[in-house]
């Protein structure tokens, strides 16, 4: 996570093909829609109808369709659009409540992305183009009713050989609900027990994150991490662990008042060169890489020692380039993961992972031979089902991978879940300033969350191992 990529929904979106014996897409034209802060133009060719509808830079920009329907249902949305001043984004919003974010990747010519899945209810219905980054020009959008999804083909073994039984009993036991039951979660045990003081109920999954085990911190700092006693605490009252790394750099903090030794995980905080440092093992800088990676091991070896299986997450968000793993685009950063995973498993021998991937974009996929369960950080506020992210994360793993909403702004509304068969293995709300704050989630949406049937709570869970 962090502060300035709320947005963090990162995704390359793909075009989806509509394959129907009847033609039941609907099409709408920008230019027929409601207008409001943006306007129709033609200086773009290629487009359809009359026009399309550009001008979305104030933040309340939009552009409104009115879409009716017999009844409630799924339909696919896709949005013909152009990206002519580079990448951007835009919000969309469904009948004035969920909002879900989608990619525009740069174009010259009007281009097709799915925009995901929409639950139309009976009757008239709004789906606006709120700005976000803005600068894009929209054509069409259409919709179509969703085709039920097909059953799931998780993959029964993990990718380490020689994972180990407490591995095992946890992704047996993930499998077993997978698509059947969303696993409550939270950042940070401290924000967890918030949750049991101010819910009631105890989330099934506590994450944690390794940041300050990280060399380039600990030579900085006079305090000691406690990320690997909450984990502990955690487990034994019966919860499941995650761990994320936010990896300072192994060197090259600039360490100013503006990117001060404790943002050095970010790309603007270090001069870190991940390719570089990867480009040759005899380098100075390959050498901290090792031993960051095996300052790490030293703390996933005590949780393996022990009995806790641990969802591992390292290289979080890496596509979004705004950590320096990401930095140098997907190649190095798949190398990498590599290291990562050969060292730990390998060398160090470490049996007690599932191993998370936290990107979307093909391209930067490790493989499915080095990635258990996949995952997307997505920062938008609404209780939306991002169902975006997780059909991408379907195409992505050819569905023999679980796949996990990590970090999230806000919870997601688990009625929504199950109509837009978001099938999330769990969510985890990130902390201080998001699991606190009403605008993401206020503690009555959360109340209704933790009790709803569709969601595990610690309680819920226990004997999981076993089971
Ligand atoms: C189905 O309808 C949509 C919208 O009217 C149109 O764009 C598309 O070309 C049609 N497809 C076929 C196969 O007729
Ligand atoms: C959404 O809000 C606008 C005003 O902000 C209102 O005119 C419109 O009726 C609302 N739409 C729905 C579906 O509630
Ligand atoms: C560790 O030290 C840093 C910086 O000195 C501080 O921001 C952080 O809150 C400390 N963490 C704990 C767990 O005490
Ligand atoms: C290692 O990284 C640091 C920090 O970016 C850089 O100053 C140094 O030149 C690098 N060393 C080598 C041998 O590339
Ligand atoms: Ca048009």
């Amino acid at each position: 996570m962090l502060g300035s990529y709320l947005v963090a929904a990162l995704a390359s979106a793909a075009s989806i093909s509509i394959v129907s014996c009847q033609n039941t897409t609907q099409k709408f034209e920008a230019e027929d829609a409601v207008l409001s802060g943006t306007e129709v133009d033609t200086a773009t060719p290629g487009f359809s109808g009359t026009g399309y509808v550009t001008g979305f830079d104030e933040a309340t920009d939009k552009l409104t369709f009115h879409v009716e329907s017999s009844g409630q249902a799924l339909y696919d949305l896709s949005i013909r659009y152009a990206g002519i001043y580079g990448e951007k984004r835009t919000s969309v919003v469904l009948n004035n409540g969920s909002t879900s974010e989608v990619l525009f990747p740069a174009t010259d010519v009007f281009a097709t992305v799915s925009g995901g899945q929409v639950l139309l209810e009976e009757g008239d219905n709004t789906i606006d183009f709120v700005t976000n980054w803005g600068w894009y020009l929209i054509d069409y959008i259409t919709i179509t009713p969703s085709a039920p999804r097909a059953p799931h083909d998780i993959t029964s073994t993990l990718v380490n050989p020689n994972a180990n039984d407490n591995a095992y009993a946890l992704y047996t036991y993930l499998q077993s609900i997978y698509g059947k039951k969303i696993l409550s979660g939270q950042q940070d045990l401290s924000w967890a027990d918030w949750i049991t003081a101010q819910v009631g109920k105890t989330p099934a999954l506590v994450s944690v994150d390794f940041i300050d085990y990280s060399p380039s911190r600990v030579e900085f700092q006079g305090n000691v991490s406690t990320a690997v006693e909450d984990a502990i605490t955690h487990h034994e009252r019966g919860g499941i662990v995650s761990v994320l790394w936010h990896w300072n750099a192994p060197a090259g903090l600039y360490n100013t008042d503006a990117e001060p030794w404790w943002s050095g995980f970010y790309t603007e905080a270090t001069d870190f060169d991940v390719a570089a440092a990867l480009a040759d093992t005899t380098n100075a800088n390959y050498t901290l890489i090792l031993r960051d990676i095996d300052a790490i091991a030293v703390q996933l070896k005590r949780l393996e020692d022990a009995g806790v299986p641990v969802l591992f997450r390292p290289l979080h968000e890496a596509e979004g380039g705004w950590f320096w793993w990401g930095a140098q685009g997907a190649e190095p950063a798949k190398k990498l993961y590599a290291l990562l995973y050969d060292r730990l498993t390998e060398y160090h021998g470490i049996g007690n992972l599932i191993w998370m991937w936290n990107s979307i974009a093909q391209e930067w996929y490790p493989g499915s031979d080095v990635v258990d369960v996949l995952s997307a950080d997505v920062y938008a506020q609404g209780h939306g089902p991002m169902s975006t992210q997780y059909n991408q994360l379907i195409d992505l793993g050819a569905d023999k991978k679980m796949i996990a909403a990590a970090e999230v702004g806000s919870a997601p509304l688990p009625d929504l879940l199950e109509v837009y068969e978001a099938d999330w293995l769990y969510f985890a709300v990130w902390g201080d300033s998001f699991i606190n704050n009403a605008e993401w989630n206020t503690v009555d949406v959360l109340k209704e969350i933790y009790n709803h049937e569709y969601v595990l709570t610690l309680d819920e869970i226990q004997g999981w191992e076993t089971q």
